[in-house]
């Protein structure tokens, strides 16, 4: 039903920029019993589309605005359904950020949600951060992991740039770094020296499940 892009209609209505149609297919798949995370995959591959639209000069700021609308209301919608296979306990800690310059945060605040719903606490630190403010988050939570969103190349070198500054502060030892957001490769994971890069939500919660350090210490 969903996940395919083509049978739900959810893909459509988003390229449409129907938020009305996009909440109520949405809602009738959930209660279809269709899995929240396969409806975020239906509508994060018609946001490439659209992208890619952007990139090839048929759409324009305004087709993002429009498509960013959408899928923050659809992503209203889901995220209560994401939270709920939530434990309750914490596995680890993440300090969350999208970075200087880039003000994209949906997908940020739907791997938030999802972290969170695997038992995580987030400290989601919102967009457009100066990295001295990850710094200074990082010194006063200590947390497991560190995440950059990244939806804008020019971010990369922020990231890089943050990356240093904790190394610097001498917190990165026991730290991992993720990144994530459309824009990311493995290239980009390795000029900014993080230990993870994923597009996927779903495979940044597996590695910060894979690397609890509350989980190790069987705390
Ligand atoms: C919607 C949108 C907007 C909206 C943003 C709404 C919002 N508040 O977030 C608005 C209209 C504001 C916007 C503005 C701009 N945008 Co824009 N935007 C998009 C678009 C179409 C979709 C982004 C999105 O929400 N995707 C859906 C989510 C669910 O996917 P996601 O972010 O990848 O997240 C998933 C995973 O990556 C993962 N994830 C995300 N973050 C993290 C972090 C971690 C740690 C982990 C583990 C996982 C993870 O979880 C999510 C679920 O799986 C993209 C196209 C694209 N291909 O992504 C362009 C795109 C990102 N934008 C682009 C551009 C150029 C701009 C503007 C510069 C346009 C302009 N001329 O002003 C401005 C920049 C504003 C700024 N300073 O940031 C370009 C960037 C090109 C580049 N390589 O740098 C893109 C790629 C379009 C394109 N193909 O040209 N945009």
């Amino acid at each position: 039903m969903s996940g395919t892009g083509t049978s739900s209609g959810l893909h459509e209505a988003v390229l449409e920029f129907d938020a009305d149609e996009a909440v109520r297919i949405a809602a009738q798949c959930l209660a279809e019993g269709a899995a929240p995370v396969d409806l975020i995959e239906d509508c994060r591959a018609a946001m490439q589309v659209v992208g890619d639209r952007y990139a090839e000069g048929e759409y324009f700021l305004a087709e993002l605005m429009l498509a960013g609308e959408v899928l923050k209301r659809v992503s209203d919608l889901l995220r209560p359904h994401l939270q709920a296979a939530g434990s309750g306990r914490s596995h680890g800690t993440m300090v969350l950020a999208t970075l200087r310059g880039d003000i994209h945060y949906i997908g940020k605040d739907i791997f938030a949600t999802l972290l969170e719903a695997a038992g995580f606490t987030v400290h989601n630190l919102g967009v457009d951060v100066a990295p001295e403010r990850v710094v200074a988050a990082v010194r006063e939570v200590n947390p497991d992991f560190v995440g950059f969103s990244g939806l804008l190349s020019t971010t990369f070198e922020v990231m890089r740039e943050t990356a240093a500054l904790l190394h610097d502060a001498g917190l990165r030892t026991d730290l991992k770094i993720l990144i994530g957001g459309g824009v990311t490769t493995p290239e980009v994971r390795e000029y900014v020296g993080a230990d993870f890069q994923t597009r996927d939500a779903m495979a940044g919660v597996a590695f910060c499940r894979q690397h609890a350090r509350a989980a190790a210490d069987g705390r």
